[in-house]
């Protein structure tokens, strides 16, 4: 055992004061106890942690209620304490980080009283991986001790890679008393290390995620030469057994899982799942970038999942064996005891409690899953999982894509210029809100490379930091950007998204392989409509032009908004990325 891993639980035990430690050792046997702890002995709001579900049509699934006032990230309680308040700029909330931790100590004391410490150690990717890293998170709740055990490589694993060494990252989390004013998401890139106390809820309490794998990962990235990005990972396999590895980012909730499973409609073309949230890209010996995923699992949002929208989840989350699978404020169907959110196929049952556990009606306008209620759920039990999931050395990218939300302005697909102009279009990038956060959900907010909430340190260098990797990659992948979202004059989509988003991976594998012409536009590259593969597909002539209409007037108003954006990073701001946004002024 680590002599700095004890030393540090015994502090940590001595500040939070516990009635028990409890080391994880990551057994199936462990998770069914974890789970038994929540439905008999833990209590959130003086609800059980855990109730069962029907184990006949959901195998091993469990719901958990969260505490009402805790369903989301809240961004605006989330701070990254550099000691040079300049790195986390004006992209993060900051706080000296003296101040910070005199602030979380006096709320951790004697946090965990009546209450048992878990000691979750765990690996973010895969154990014999150059580039996976090795952490530990206390915390005080069954639900996020049983949560960690499906989103990471957790237990016995990670203590015999740390072996008696010290390098692992810290991860100190209590629910607290809930209390939204006592909430406090706190990083310390100096220390590797993440205090939260207040909130359960998954990138707020799983501490191995948005907090560890993005915000302190992508300034390690920035120190160490690489990047942790928010994108899936997939490989899209063409008829001949082709496999291209693509990597795209999107904003939360933006249809990220559904495009990690997808199922395609067109003939002969697949896609394997490699990852659904989180990327770490590193360059290899070749010069090309390879992405890892460092999670295990994926925390997808359950409302709108359907046979029609996502049957590989569907598939995915009726296979729990090994892993329990949770639903974390669904409704539920009384009649049935299934699981049920707004989107699920069928009719909609009768019987119906809330999310909050109340008799739900129909009438009363409000939604009875939680719009951002979630699943978690094994990626082993994913029927389109890659192969190469557990290549250490990840899959080698031939395509970045980024994709936002916007019901106007950005076509369906382009492709960028070169590495630098695709660094520009990630950095412009807005898309609207949703509820994956608190806030005004459909506001169209700047959100680059869907990181805004994410990137640990000041956003000006991270835009420094992406074009300097493109330098030192020989063999750099193609920039694209997506929009599926855009609106017909009637509020309608224009495209039908889900499966049919194959045709537009397929445009983006023909020109990474030089198949397909493209022709100029001041945004980008876009494809001549013939080259799309459309057979089989209901939509007009007229509508598939009106997916790529560059409305100039648009676009100026689009780059006033952008200069404000950028304005904000001062110096920090590249010449490259003025450069680019001059050139696209100029030609509008
Ligand atoms: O932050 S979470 O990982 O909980 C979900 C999301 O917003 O992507
Ligand atoms: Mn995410």
């Amino acid at each position: 055992m680590s002599p700095s891993l004890e030393k540090w639980i015994e502090e940590c035990a001595s500040l939070t004061k516990p009635d028990q430690i409890y080391w994880c050792d990551g057994s199936e046997e462990e998770a069914h106890r974890l789970i038994e702890i929540g439905m008999y002995k833990e209590k959130i709001n003086d609800n059980p942690v855990f109730s069962e579900l029907n184990h006949k049509l959901w195998p091993s699934s469990y719901l958990h209620r969260s505490h009402p006032t805790d369903v989301a990230r809240t961004e605006h309680l989330t701070f990254v304490c550099h000691s040079d308040k300049e790195n986390a700029g004006p992209n993060n909330n900051w706080m000296d980080p003296r101040e910070a931790k005199e602030l979380l100590r006096k709320l951790s004391d004697g946090c965990m009283k009546g209450r048992t410490m878990y000691v979750l150690p765990y690996i973010m990717g895969h154990p014999d991986s150059p580039y996976s890293r090795v952490c530990v998170q206390v915390t005080d709740n069954s639900y996020v001790a049983a949560s960690m055990r499906i989103m990471t490589r957790m237990g016995k694993i990670a203590l015999e890679k740390l072996g008696d060494g010290g390098d692992f990252v810290r991860g100190i989390h209590s629910v607290g008393d809930f209390d939204p004013n006592k909430r406090f998401i706190m990083h310390f890139p100096d220390e590797n290390l993440v205090w939260s106390i207040g909130s359960g809820y998954g990138g707020n309490a799983l501490l191995g995620k948005k907090c560890f794998s993005l915000r302190i990962a992508s300034w390690l990235g920035l120190k160490e030469d690489w990047l942790a990005e928010h994108m899936i990972i997939i490989g899209v396999e063409d008829p001949d057994g082709n496999i291209t590895y693509i990597a795209a980012a999107f904003p939360s909730a933006c249809g990220k899982t559904n495009l990690a499973m997808l199922r395609s409609t067109l003939p002969g073309y697949k896609v394997w799942t490699i990852g659904d949230d989180i990327a770490w890209l590193n360059i290899g010996p070749d010069g090309r970038l390879y992405a890892i995923n460092p999670e295990t699992g994926f925390f997808g949002v359950a409302p709108g999942t359907s046979m029609k929208t996502n049957p590989n989840m569907m598939e995915t989350l009726k296979a729990g064996t090994f892993y329990p699978t949770l639903f974390t404020n669904t409704a539920l169907n009384v009649d049935t005891n299934e699981p049920w959110w707004e989107g699920m196929d069928g009719p909609v049952p009768e019987n119906i409690l809330d999310w909050q556990g109340r008799k739900w009606d129909k009438t009363g306008g409000n939604t009875a899953a939680h719009p951002n209620s979630r699943f978690t759920v094994s990626i082993s039990q994913c029927p389109t999982l890659s192969p190469e999931f557990d290549n250490p050395q990840g899959v080698p990218i031939s395509a970045i894509i980024f994709g936002s939300r916007r019901s106007r302005l950005l076509p369906l697909v382009y492709e960028s210029f070169s590495w630098s102009h695709g660094v520009f279009c990630g950095a412009r990038m807005g898309s609207e809100t949703t509820a994956a956060a608190i806030h005004q959900t459909g506001k169209l907010r700047r959100d680059p490379m869907a990181m805004i909430p994410f990137c640990g340190y000041n956003m000006g260098d991270y835009f420094a930091h992406w074009l300097n990797m493109g330098r030192k990659l020989s063999n750099p992948p193609k920039i694209f950007g997506v929009n599926w979202f855009r609106l017909d004059e009637d509020g309608r989509f224009l495209w039908p998204g889900f499966g049919e988003n194959m045709r537009v991976l397929k445009w983006i594998i023909d020109r990474i392989n030089n198949n397909v012409k493209a022709k100029e536009s001041p945004v980008g590259l876009l494809p001549y409509i013939e080259d799309l593969e459309l057979s089989g597909l209901n939509i007009s002539r007229e509508n598939m032009e009106k997916l790529f209409k560059i409305d100039n007037d648009e676009w100026k108003l689009e780059l006033e908004d952008v200069r404000s954006f950028f304005n904000q990073f001062g110096e920090k701001l590249p010449q490259e990325i003025w450069d680019e946004f001059k050139k696209l002024e100029s030609q509008l």
